[in-house]
């Protein structure tokens, strides 16, 4: 048991390498909230993936500030905690589930460095080394996609996976397949469709994709149903699980055969945790989901990665595919295409401090009043 001093949120803003156009919007810059956690043992660290706007859930960086700071952190600063307290003092709050991850994260970082323990171990990693994927946003010509998926593939990245829209997939998706027959090739509409498309999706099955992952709206698990028996290829799910519920209910009803886990979109590791044995009970594969996290996100989302049923490769790329200058040491994609699982204490990495307070945007500390 370790008592709770005080807990540091900071928004931070980075900008990327490289614009990253999804079928909602256009990302041209970073922005998260970071948590630091100091118990009377350690300190700990969580990343939000929480966005500027409410475009990839509800959950924004200015709304989830609130919560953080003027109800899930009270709720914990001044207490005991341990790992199996954290989620039911933070349960009064419904809903939130990115808020609620990162503080669940800086908390369990907190407790498992002053054991000593990674969080790797502590989730029952079976690797050391994951296979990574990258994902490639919606991009300005066929030609352009294709130099990407080209250089991408040079860096050894194991599965391209390309956003989609209306108007701008088959064709680009063929153009992918064709110049390359034997990829492990994915895409990912973000909920920018619906049945009425079914075209669309009839002639994606002939590419032989790994998944087509959130094709329609994520409430909607009936009409995914529906879709993934008109159609051979794997659906996966992303925006529609929200927790260990949400999985069962989607693998029961046939809404999808692959589900992505993002640990920030079920409420951190645990809930992640319990979305991997769910799916893994069912025999439904998993993978590693990304929000563009910096190293510290990147960290969590590895040691994940690390459980047996991560058996695709994830949306885990090397720092420099996001950022000049990551907040973290960088993580580095091996020419075989996976990345190293820290082995360190807890998430095993920090911010660098000089970094962290250059591109920090807002700070508050939440104390015991
Ligand atoms: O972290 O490499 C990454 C991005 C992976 O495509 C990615 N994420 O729906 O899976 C997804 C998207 C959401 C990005 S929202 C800006
Ligand atoms: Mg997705």
């Amino acid at each position: 048991m370790t008592t709770i001093r005080s807990i540091e949120l900071r928004l931070v803003g980075l900008p990327l390498v490289t614009p990253f156009r999804t079928s909602f919007g256009e990302m041209t810059h970073k922005e998260c909230i970071l948590a630091r956690v100091e118990t009377d043992d350690a300190v700990g660290w969580g990343e939000c993936i929480a966005g500027d706007e409410p475009d990839f859930s509800e959950e924004w960086n200015a709304g989830a500030w609130l919560v953080l700071r003027d109800l899930l952190a009270p709720a914990l600063v001044g207490r005991d905690v341990r790992i199996e307290d954290v989620e039911r003092r933070l349960a009064f709050v419904r809903g939130h589930p990115m808020a609620k991850a990162t503080l669940v994260n800086a908390v369990i970082d907190a407790v498992l460095r002053a054991e000593g323990a990674s969080l790797g171990s502590y989730v029952g990693g079976v690797r050391e080394r994951v296979a990574c994927g990258v994902s490639i946003g919606i991009a300005s010509s066929t030609e352009r996609l294709l130099e990407q998926v080209d250089g991408y593939l040079e860096q050894g990245y194991r599965r391209i996976k390309l956003k989609i829209e209306p108007g701008t997939d088959v064709e680009r998706v063929r153009a992918v397949r064709d110049a390359h027959a034997d990829i492990l090739l994915s895409v990912d509409a973000n909920a920018a469709y619906s049945l009425e498309d079914l075209a669309t999706f009839e002639a994606l099955d002939d590419l032989a994709l790994l998944m087509i992952e959130q094709p329609l709206h994520h409430e909607d698990l009936v009409r995914h149903a529906e879709l993934q028996r008109l159609v051979s290829t794997d659906l996966c799910l992303d925006e529609s699980i929200r927790s260990a519920a949400h999985a069962s209910a989607a693998l029961e009803l046939g809404a999808c055969r692959i589900v992505n886990i993002k640990q920030g979109r079920v409420g951190g590791i645990l809930e992640a945790r319990r979305v991997h044995d769910v799916a893994a009970t069912s025999g439904a594969p998993v993978w590693c989901g990304g929000m563009l996290e910096t190293g510290i996100g990147r960290a969590t989302n590895l040691a994940l990665a690390a459980m047996p049923n991560f058996t695709l490769p994830g949306d885990t790329s090397a720092s420099r595919r996001y950022f000049a200058e990551d907040l973290t040491d960088p993580f580095e994609l091996a020419p075989d295409g996976t990345m190293a699982v820290p082995s360190g204490p807890g998430i095993g990495v920090e911010p660098d401090p000089a970094r962290l307070q250059g591109c920090t945007v807002r700070r508050e500390v939440v104390e015991k009043e």
